[in-house]
């Protein structure tokens, strides 16, 4: 066993947490993985991975082979501890910090003096040292950053994730990290640790200035896509090719317009405005604007399909993608989802869903019975709507002699 400074626990192996994980091992750690999922630890235990993400699952495997990576349902000592839990929203848009507290409660225990515990969820602005309070509480014989300082026995930092999905091991070790100590000595033993897998720079600050650059990052895209959203809307209003527009007005040296979609999907754009927005409500009217704009483009989209579906006696539309972007598996509040679903529910005829990444069509659409999935060819061949709501790579080779014919309506612009 190497010296406790060179042992790591990651408690939640999910995205971040597991490519984390098998860095961190790679890089000549002894890693624990830790996830209330025994299903995952046992995966993880046997060399394999449960999420799709190119190249994890070899460094996995290789991790798990040389023995530098375990996986647990509980933590163990460790020198350092990272948390990598999600941190969604509950109904009213309020952040949802159960998970983050169940990690807290996990680690407590096993914490001792000279001990580091970083952060990588992301947080509502506070949250880094409301964990250093319940650790406190639970853990009253240590002293935390919070009260004590440079004093403390247990340094505590907030380091954000920012890897883009489908490109997790690249971003990882080449972005830049941005690391918020709790005191100057909590940032600097972390800034220690990432200096072992990233070739990026630390860039070091206050716990809560790092929490919110990284709400502030997501809040950004999120603003600048519903920008491009509403201008969609915009020209379907007067008639117009909206990607000719963006494009033409994109070469102007200082624009740089956001692809407009069919909505705004997975747990990290559509969600990290509302942390913002729950923090400063009185202040925050264009982020609550943007949310809106790109929650209501599911629903406008559907509309145009059903409108134009009614032309047909008994529609057969063809909905190309499912996933909430191009060339991943993840449906996580995708809004190609919510269309199917939407066009299923209140429309007629029958729909054919290609999705080349899943198996399975997701539980809320398989129980309704006018949709089938059904392979790219079969759909092309037996469509009078075609609807394209993912850019994956297959759908970008359809010759436009398939589509002739046939009413096309294209979101993202592929087919233009
Ligand atoms: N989208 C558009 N138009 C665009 C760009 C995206 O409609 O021009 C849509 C996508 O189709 C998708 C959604 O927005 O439905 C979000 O996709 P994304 O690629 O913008 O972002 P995520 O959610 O996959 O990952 C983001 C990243 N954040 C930023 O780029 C600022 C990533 O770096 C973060 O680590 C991740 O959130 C996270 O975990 O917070």
């Amino acid at each position: 066993m190497k010296p406790k400074h060179d042992t790591v626990c990651v408690v939640g192996l999910g995205y971040v947490g597991l490519p984390t994980a098998a860095i961190l091992a790679s890089r000549g750690f002894d890693v624990l993985g830790v996830d209330v999922n025994a299903e995952t630890v046992a995966l993880v235990n046997q060399g394999k991975v449960h999420i799709v993400e190119p190249d994890l699952d070899i460094l996995v495997n290789g991790a798990v082979a040389r023995g530098k990576l375990k996986a647990a349902t509980r933590p163990a000592p460790a020198g350092a501890f990272i948390i990598a839990v999600p941190t969604p929203f509950v109904d009213d848009h309020k952040p949802d910090l159960s998970y983050l507290k169940e990690a807290a409660k996990s680690i407590a225990g096993v914490l001792e003096k000279g001990d580091l515990v970083i952060i990588e969820s992301t947080l509502p602005v506070g949250t880094t040292e409301a964990l250093c309070a319940w650790l406190a509480k639970a853990r009253p014989d240590l002293r935390f950053p919070h009260q004590a300082g440079s004093e403390a026995d247990v340094q505590v930092a907030h380091s954000p994730e920012r890897v883009l999905p489908g490109r997790v091991l690249m971003e990882l070790a080449q972005n830049d990290r941005v690391i918020g100590g709790v005191s100057p000595l909590c940032a600097e033993r972390a800034e220690g640790l990432y200096r072992r897998f990233v070739n990026g720079e630390c860039l070091i600050t206050t716990a809560c200035t790092a929490e919110l650059v990284k709400l502030a990052e997501n809040s950004y895209r999120d603003v600048n896509i519903a920008f491009a959203n509403e201008l969609s809307l915009v020209c379907d209003r007067l008639g117009l090719n909206v990607w000719d527009v963006a494009d033409l007005a994109n070469r102007h040296p200082r624009v740089d317009i956001l692809k407009p979609g069919p909505g705004v999907g997975g747990h990290c754009v559509a969600v990290d405005p509302w942390f913002i927005i729950d923090s400063a409500p009185g202040e925050t009217p264009l982020m609550r604007a943007a949310r809106a704009v790109n929650d209501a483009k599911p629903a406008h989209v559907a509309a145009r399909i059903l409108a134009a579906a009614a032309e047909f006696p008994a529609p057969r539309i063809a909905c190309l993608g499912l996933s909430y972007k191009a060339d991943i598996d993840d449906l996580r509040e995708s809004p190609a989802v919510e269309i199917v679903r939407i066009l299923a529910t209140q429309g007629k005829g029958d729909i054919l869903v290609v999705e080349p990444h899943v198996r399975h069509l997701p539980e809320c659409l398989e129980t309704l019975d006018r949709v089938t999935a059904v392979d790219l060819d079969r759909a092309l061949e037996a469509a009078d709507v075609v609807v394209l709501l993912v850019d994956h790579k297959p759908f970008k080779a359809v010759a436009p002699e398939r589509l002739e014919g046939k009413t096309v309506i294209d979101t993202r612009g592929l087919w233009r």
